[in-house]
């Protein structure tokens, strides 16, 4: 059995921040995971670097299980984006180095594939909604059967998810959190009618999708979530913060707009109640962020029981690394329902060479054994690490609210 001879994490910007574990075996086969927690990078490295690495050197490789248990359990401490994050770094890189030796590529090992490709939406953003309108016929025009619409609200001068100029989104955009204003009366009075017109101009063979961000309260997403309804939407997502899950019952309560929640989520333990009593429709817990793929299943398989369906998060800030993951765990799991996708900038592409591929609105990643995902250590080294945070939001009385 090959035993775990190093591991290093290699911290980078190529076009934005990424964290990277990567193991080596006895055997000179190697494995990379994604550790990437946005704005909070090097606590994640110095975690690894200073707390998991000393421990993995010398453990068998293909004991994913067992190392998952004594990095999550043999901590004490559990959970937590950080701890979760360093945890799902070293099983995509133990998946990846058992896939390399098998001579398979990792879904193969999930159980192959239960469908020919990976459903995804894409981001359709504008400062007008005739200008994210606009961008959703482009994208279904490149063959995507699944749009997410998010426009600048009238009154405010930033809205999550719109660009501020002809740059790609990008929110962790400052070296100290960038402030921003937010008002609900204002984003709620401008929802209905960016879907009136994404309805009226794109027709209703297209999934819409919508992303509140966390900003509502349960009573008013009850109320969106009403008025979105004509529309139809695939998901209405993060509507309120989802720490007290029991509020999802009172959103359940008043719409029949479907709810997808969880990118933020770590464990099970976050998605428990809102699985069990079937609050929310899709899962959106990912591979970096939730304990990595082992974890993951165990949060499908939970799902699954209660007709919860997969909803991967897959912004820029998981690296190609993490979607190469996600992609391979979409293909295999039963309950699969979206994977998101954002295109990584040209220069991610270039450090995180890929076998994945889009094609006509699906997914696929690839037979190469493994993740088929690997990092050019050479390109990585010439581009330093650079600070950057996502912003904070405030009310327009100056109350710090939800970002
Ligand atoms: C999404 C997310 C992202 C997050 C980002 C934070 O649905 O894609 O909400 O846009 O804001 O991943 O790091
Ligand atoms: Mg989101």
């Amino acid at each position: 059995m090959p035993k775990i001879r190093s591991a290093k994490v290699i911290v980078a910007s190529p076009a934005r921040n990424f964290v990277t574990l990567k193991i080596e075996t006895e055997d000179g086969v190697h494995g990379v995971g994604d550790a990437t927690l946005n704005g909070r990078e090097l606590a994640v490295a110095s975690y690894l670097g200073d707390h998991v690495i000393p421990c993995l050197i010398g453990r068998e490789a293909h004991r994913i299980e067992d190392i998952w248990q004594y990095l999550y359990r043999g901590a004490y401490w559990r959970r937590g984006p950080v701890t979760m994050s360093a945890i799902a770094a070293v099983d995509m890189a133990l998946w990846d180095i058992k896939g390399k030796i098998a001579g398979l590529p990792l879904y193969q090992l999930l159980g192959g594939a239960s469908r020919d490709g990976v459903m995804v939406y894409c981001h359709a953003n504008g400062t007008t909604i005739e200008e994210a309108v606009a961008a959703g016929r482009a994208y279904m025009d490149q063959g995507y059967k699944a749009v997410r619409l998010q426009a600048g609200v009238p009154g405010l001068k930033s809205t999550y998810g719109v660009p501020k100029g002809k740059q790609p989104y990008e929110p962790a955009d400052a070296d100290i959190p960038t402030e921003n204003l937010w008002s609900t009366e204002k984003y709620m009075r401008s929802v209905p009618a960016l879907f009136e017109a994404g309805r009226d101009k794109l027709g209703w063979d297209v999934h819409l999708l919508h992303d509140a961000h966390h900003r509502l309260t349960p009573i008013e997403a009850g109320r969106l979530g009403k008025d979105l309804e004509p529309f139809r939407l695939f998901w209405l997502e993060d509507p309120v913060p989802a720490e007290n899950q029991e509020s999802f019952r009172l959103i359940r309560r008043h719409t029949t707009t479907p709810l997808a929640v969880g990118e933020v989520f770590n464990t099970i333990w976050d998605c428990k109640q809102l699985i069990e009593e079937q609050l929310i429709d899709y899962i959106r817990a990912t591979v970096v962020h939730a304990g990595g793929i082992t974890h993951l299943r165990r949060i499908a398989s939970l799902a699954d029981l209660y007709n919860v369906r997969t909803g991967c998060h897959g912004a820029t800030d998981l690296s190609p690394i993490a979607m190469a993951a996600a992609l391979h765990f979409n293909l295999a799991v039963p309950n699969f329902g979206i994977q998101e996708h954002m295109s990584h900038a040209p220069l991610t592409e270039t450090v995180f060479p890929h076998t994945y591929s889009y094609a006509g609105g699906y997914m696929h990643p690839g037979d190469k054994p493994g993740l088929g995902v690997d990092i050019d250590e050479a390109e990585a080294a010439k581009h330093p690490y650079k600070r950057a945070y996502l912003p904070v939001n405030r009310l327009e009385d100056g109350t710090l609210y939800n970002w």
